[in-house]
């Protein structure tokens, strides 16, 4: 039991070691409902760390024991006291810390006006729509620009199946149910980028739909915002007619325009750091190599196949989508 015990322990501090900068670390917290999180993930890890060594002890002890001789203290301490009461002592304080870390994520009123952005889950990527840019809604998908050190309420929302919307580093994770809003509080305490996950398994490429948190101050998020809402590629060009005529079925360009809303809203897919969910960095000539073999790239995904449209249509609209 005892060589078990210490392989299990020595390949647990390994497992440790390598998630501490893991951008998907719940060990790693940014915010706090995820310290929240960790915190109690680290007292169950000594806790049942202590509670091994323990009853491996007891066993050992047993084992040795002479059973002419009376035991060194009675079975109904042990019994009682390790079956009954230690566990009801450990299972009352984790319920206590669940419920008080669990209650801290949702939306209550703590005097802070909290920033708040609503994302929409489909198979398989997110929708997001700030409600108020300069007095309308910007539209914008799979990245979420979110200020630093305010409450953030995401209005979780889903267009098909059950999603669950997960940021490692900042808190708990919420299901996006269709048909019903939920609402999940969250906080980062310092700039930068989050990464995310659908935590909830909806089809063939969910392990494919992540997005991305971006906390900033405020004065950068208000910039951050305008630009996106002025970004909108020009109408007028050539490639504009063959976005109408192969995209705009599914792609709205403009971020404020919601629909149609069946693809992401292109309107900022130069601005983005990833494309489609979080998984192709945004370098030069992804998004060329996206229209081209994105069967390929996300096997399954809800785009319309477009080995009909000439090479240099395709090449023409992505260069229009990156120029904005
Ligand atoms: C039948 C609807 C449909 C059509 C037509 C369509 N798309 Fe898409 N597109 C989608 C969907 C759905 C996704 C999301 C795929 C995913 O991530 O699962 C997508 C994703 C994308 C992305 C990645 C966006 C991001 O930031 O994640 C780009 C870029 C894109 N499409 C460009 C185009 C262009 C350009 C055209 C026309 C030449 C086009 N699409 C035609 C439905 C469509
Ligand atoms: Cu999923």
């Amino acid at each position: 039991m005892f060589p078990q015990s210490i392989a299990t322990a020595a390949a647990l501090s390994v497992v440790l070691a390598a998630t501490e900068e893991r951008p998907l670390s719940t060990l790693a917290p940014a915010g706090p409902a995820a310290v929240a999180i960790a915190d109690v993930w680290w007292w169950m890890f000594w806790g049942s760390l202590i509670l091994l060594a323990l009853v491996s002890a007891l066993a050992l002890h047993a084992m040795g024991r002479n059973s002419e001789r009376s035991a060194p203290f009675g079975s109904r301490v042990l019994i009682f006291g390790g079956g009954i009461a230690l566990p009801l002592a450990v299972i009352t304080a984790l319920l206590f810390h669940g419920v008080r870390s669990g209650d801290a994520m949702l939306p209550r009123d703590v005097g802070v006006e909290p920033f708040r952005v609503e994302v929409t889950a489909r198979q398989w990527w997110w929708a997001v729509r700030y409600p108020d840019v300069d007095g309308a809604p910007l539209f914008d998908a799979n990245e979420i620009l979110v200020p630093v050190g305010r409450p953030i309420d995401f209005a979780l929302e889903s267009e098909d199946v059950i999603h669950a919307f997960w940021v490692p580093r900042l808190g708990g994770k919420l299901d996006a149910i269709p048909g019903r809003t939920n609402v999940l509080r969250l906080e980062a305490d310092h700039a930068g980028v989050y990464r995310g996950m659908c935590a909830e398994f909806c089809g063939a490429q969910h392990a494919r739909m992540g997005f991305h948190l971006i906390a900033m101050s405020e004065d950068d998020l208000e910039q951050a915002l305008r630009e996106r809402a002025a970004a909108a590629p020009d109408e007028g060009a050539d490639a504009a007619r063959g976005f109408e005529r192969h995209c705009a079925g599914c792609h709205s360009s403009d971020g404020r325009v919601g629909v149609p809303a069946a693809g992401p809203n292109l309107a900022a897919a130069a601005l983005r750091r990833h494309l489609v969910a979080g998984w192709l960095r945004n370098d030069s000539g992804q998004l060329r190599r996206w229209l081209e073999d994105h069967q390929t790239i996300k096997p399954g995904n809800h785009m319309s196949d477009l080995g009909h449209v000439d090479p240099a249509t395709l090449d023409a609209i992505a260069a229009w989508l990156e120029g904005r």
